[in-house]
């Protein structure tokens, strides 16, 4: 599933404010991201692999955060800051996901074609599913945006 990159720029870009005071560590995975503070304290994706095969990457992923939400995770590749996190120049794609109870979720998304050695990080956006108004499907309403995740190599 993607979407459009422009389409949550300003959730990014509250994300890319936090990061530039230092990246606040994710509570416990059992503590279903109890913390509170700017952004609610989002915890970041933990990215696990990145695979290229025939032109196609793909990211495989966790997060450990509130249970039973929905999930904007965002994939980008560029530099990466002091503490090995990411700083998410360049969009690669994004998916949906709705955490269980015990507050996690995880995937494999297909984003796009990234070379061999980039620096690959990924943001979490908590939010709610609502219905569009007119009752034709459902958008996306963001809330709180994590900081990026540390730095994979591609
Ligand atoms: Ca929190
Ligand atoms: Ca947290």
């Amino acid at each position: 599933m993607r979407s459009s990159p422009t389409q949550f720029t300003t959730t990014t870009a509250s994300g890319l404010t936090s990061a530039a005071t230092g990246v606040t560590p994710n509570d416990a995975a059992t503590a279903l991201d109890a913390d509170t503070g700017a952004n609610n304290l989002q915890n970041f994706p933990v990215i696990a692999r990145v695979t290229t095969s025939g032109g196609q990457t793909t990211i495989d992923w966790t997060l450990d955060s509130l249970p039973s939400r929905s999930f904007q995770i965002e994939f980008f590749s560029g530099g990466c800051d002091g503490s090995g996190h990411g700083e998410g120049e360049t969009y690669l794609g994004s998916t949906r996901v709705i955490t269980g109870a015990d507050g996690h979720a995880d995937g494999s998304t297909l984003v796009a074609t990234t070379a061999t050695g980039a620096m690959v990080t990924a943001s979490a956006t908590s939010g709610v599913l609502v219905l569009n108004s007119g009752g034709y499907g459902l958008s996306f309403r963001p809330d709180s945006t994590s900081e990026f995740s540390a730095c994979f190599k591609a």
